[in-house]
């Protein structure tokens, strides 16, 4: 979580996304099947980074999330700090028809030695879920593994979109929610009472603009 402060004004929350995972086990289509279907986002495409901001309000704060997709890194794991450095969420995809896509699982999370693995939200999403007739990893089995590992688990198919509401709009959510509760403990007066004069701004602008709502995510 970046919390910027600029003119004693603390600026809109920002989680950046990631999802890292074995080349062809759909990560670009998660995230498409996400941005285009749930929300209505602005594309932002940046020089080498394939990334794009969608705003969400939980719980009356105004929080940005940030998708990054990889522009092949996968291909070299040795690149992959590169791209996590100050990731809040990490989404580890494998394909339910691959099993290797699931074996490598630990190695991609073993590359992640930029970050502070604790301050990261992870998730464990087995992908292709439309694929059931071709599965080869067990639900159960990848559902004991992500619990053992403390990661949200998911299955989803980003070609049918089931799943997808319930990983990014329940599960993700929720946890950012706990993040900040947790955090909202740690602040330090001066802050939380900075904090508390953002909310009640952003608070009056939502009901000057209710009638010009730019996202349908409000949760
Ligand atoms: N059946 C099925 N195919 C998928 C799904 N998601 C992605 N694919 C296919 O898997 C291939 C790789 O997807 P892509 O998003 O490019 O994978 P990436 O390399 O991890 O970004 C493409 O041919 C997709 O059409 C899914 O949920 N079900
Ligand atoms: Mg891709």
């Amino acid at each position: 979580m970046n919390r910027k402060e600029k003119n004693d004004e603390i600026e809109e929350i920002k989680y950046k996304l990631i999802v890292i995972g074995d080349e062809n086990v759909g990560k670009t289509a998660i995230l498409n099947r996400f941005k285009n279907n749930q929300f209505s986002a602005i594309y932002e495409p940046t020089v080498g980074l394939d990334f794009q901001s969608i705003p969400i309000v939980i719980d009356d704060q105004s929080v940005t999330l940030l998708l990054y997709d990889t522009a092949g890194q996968e291909k070299f794991r040795s690149l992959i700090p590169l791209y996590t450095n100050e990731a809040n969420i990490i989404l580890l995809i494998y394909d339910i028809s691959n099993t290797e896509s699931f074996n490598n699982i630990d190695l991609w999370y073993d590359s992640l030695n930029n970050i502070n693995k604790d301050e990261v939200i992870f998730a464990l999403v087995g992908n292709k879920s439309d694929l059931d007739y071709n599965r080869k990893v067990k639900k159960e089995e990848a559902e004991k593994y992500a619990k053992e590992h403390n990661y949200i688990f998911q299955e989803v198919s980003a070609l049918t979109g089931e799943g997808i509401q319930e990983l990014f709009l329940n599960k993700l959510i929720d946890q950012i929610r706990t993040q900040f509760i947790q955090r909202g403990k740690n602040l330090t007066d001066q802050e939380e009472e900075k904090l508390k004069i953002n909310l009640n701004s952003q608070k009056k602008k939502k009901e000057e603009n209710k009638d010009n709502k730019c996202c349908r995510c409000s949760i």
